[in-house]
């Protein structure tokens, strides 16, 4: 029994990453909605991306990061080396973003 349980899990897995793979695909690819900071710096600091898309901070520096936006549309918690912060962007617009920790670390996501 608990092995049939486990292939039907792997078998929903399975068949939930292909959903993703197929809406993945079926979307026009965004270019960049990987964010990397480095260095004190948010990498490309403005992105451009379709409504719905999901951009990712990962903080590759060895100094804890975090992303704020300025209209408190989105806040990371503190983020340590490697790890990332993801948010999906519902609606159009320009979101401005920052490290609260060094406010002088920018960055902008424009949605459209
Ligand atoms: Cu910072």
């Amino acid at each position: 029994m608990k092995g049939n349980q486990m292939r039907s899990s792997v078998f929903i897995g399975l068949f939930v990453s292909a959903c993703f793979v197929v809406a993945a695909a079926a979307q026009s690819a965004p270019s960049a909605t990987e964010i990397t900071i480095d260095n004190f710096t948010f990498g490309p600091a403005e992105v451009k991306v379709p409504v719905g898309a999901t951009v990712t901070w990962t903080n590759r520096d060895d100094i804890p990061h975090t992303v704020v936006n300025a209209d408190k549309v989105f806040k990371s918690k503190v983020m340590d080396t490697d790890e990332k912060y993801a948010f999906t962007f519902a609606a159009a617009g320009t979101y401005t973003y920052f490290c609260s920790i060094h406010p002088k670390m920018t960055g902008k996501v424009i949605v459209q």
